[in-house]
């Protein structure tokens, strides 16, 4: 590498690190009393979807259309997920089925 590049390299690198921190998000959806909150969420390809489960009941988070994910949330636990799709995906909890959400995805 020329001493030139070297240097584009080190400017580059930070802004590069910046940029991605700055787009990719964090969402929180609580499960609390049989109830996912927010009902609907936006997210954008990318962001990490934190399920906070404050039940001392195990939940899932099933996707039944738009995508195929399962997370499974133990009782007082969190567990993540990156969304990789865009699109509007409706899940739900497989051991509670009146536990609904949606999550709309954009690109
Ligand atoms: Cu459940």
């Amino acid at each position: 590498m020329s001493p030139r590049r070297i240097l584009l390299a080190l400017i580059l690198a930070p802004i590069g690190l910046a940029s991605v921190s700055a787009h990719a998000a964090t969402i929180q959806i609580v499960m609390d009393k049989l109830v996912f909150a927010p009902a609907e969420t936006q997210a954008k390809v990318g962001d990490t979807i934190e399920w906070v489960n404050n039940d001392i009941l195990a939940h899932t988070a099933t996707a039944t259309a738009g995508d195929n994910w399962n997370v499974i949330i133990g009782p007082n636990k969190t567990e993540k997920l990156v969304v990789q799709k865009a699109g509007t995906v409706e899940y739900y909890c497989k051991y509670h089925p009146n536990m609904k959400g949606r999550l709309i995805v954009a690109p």
